[in-house]
């Protein structure tokens, strides 16, 4: 049975200054709030040392200190007391002395060193390190009030979770994990007349404001249709579709112009085709890669 003799109880408070001489009572007192480790280093290991910590929970570190033993002690607020005790079995490695213990602080590390009985003054006879790791501070460089990892871009105040996503800007404006796609707003205009056969004869087919180069597709379903005629936009984004189509556009036909372009929502307006008349054209979506018209 080993016969512990209690060295020293040490109360380790924060304020001391750093490289202040040990006061007869040690104190240290948290000054910030986090996860503290305890990290114990021996110069010499020659002799069997009990270390624990004794406030404010008690926690053995180590029976056979050698040096290396860490301990997490968990996250402690500011204002915390942590108290070690210290227990030397033959009372002749250690000195009890408290003019042989220092206490350095350096940011939200505490060094709580020991001299041993001779007393060299290196108080690196043994070593506890207790430390409190200094968090970031959290940066907001946009000022819009999100820091990041929450914040997907922190150089753009526009930028943050709950902010408006604006399609087609490549911008993850929102923070959901990507760019929406922009809708394509093409303007098309149709004038017609009634054709005496029946049905209508366009005056006036066109397309503007489309991205340039876009593809527009004049599609048509019913009787004696002709399926689909294909022509690009200029680089003004206009088209004319007038000379694409037949003179005379029959009764019950419905027609399409479809205007698409990579990476976007495509515009489609519809008109269906009566016996005088044709509606006023109705507007659907076309998403990339579809084939059909859809709901926008
Ligand atoms: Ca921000
Ligand atoms: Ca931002
Ligand atoms: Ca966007």
């Amino acid at each position: 049975m080993r016969s512990w003799v209690t060295a020293a109880f040490l109360v380790l408070a924060c304020a001391f200054p750093a490289g202040a001489a040990a006061d007869p009572v040690p104190t240290i007192t948290l000054d910030r709030d986090g996860p503290v480790t305890l990290l114990v280093q021996s110069k010499s290991a020659l002799n069997v040392l009990n270390l624990a910590v004794t406030s404010p929970l008690i926690q053995p570190v180590c029976t056979d200190c050698k040096g290396g033993e860490a301990l997490s002690l968990g996250a402690m607020s500011k204002g915390t007391e942590i108290v070690l005790r210290l227990e030397d079995a033959q009372q002749t490695f250690l000195s009890t002395n408290p003019a042989h213990a220092r206490i350095d602080q350096s940011g939200g590390t505490w060094r709580i060193g020991w001299d041993d009985a001779l007393g060299d003054g290196d108080f690196e006879d043994l070593v506890v390190t207790i430390a409190v790791p200094t968090l970031a501070p959290a940066v907001d460089r946009d000022g819009d009030g999100i820091s990041p990892p929450t914040d997907c871009l922190d150089t753009n105040s526009a930028v943050h979770p709950g902010a408006p996503e604006v399609p087609g800007n490549s911008l993850d404006d929102d923070c959901t994990g990507g760019d929406a796609l922009a809708k394509i707003a093409a303007v098309v205009t149709v004038k017609w007349e009634e054709h005496r056969a029946g049905g209508v004869r366009l005056k006036r087919f066109e397309v503007k404001d489309a991205p340039a180069g876009a593809q527009i597709a004049v599609r048509c379903r019913g009787k004696r249709c002709f399926k689909e005629r294909i022509t690009r936009a200029s680089a003004g984004g206009a088209a004319k579709l007038v000379s694409r189509v037949p003179r005379r556009i029959r009764p019950g036909w419905t027609l399409d112009v479809i205007v698409t372009a990579p990476n976007m929502i495509g515009k489609v307006r519809r008109y269906d085709v009566r016996k005088r008349d044709m509606t006023d054209g109705r507007t659907f979506c076309m998403l990339p890669g579809a084939k059909n018209a859809s709901r926008c």
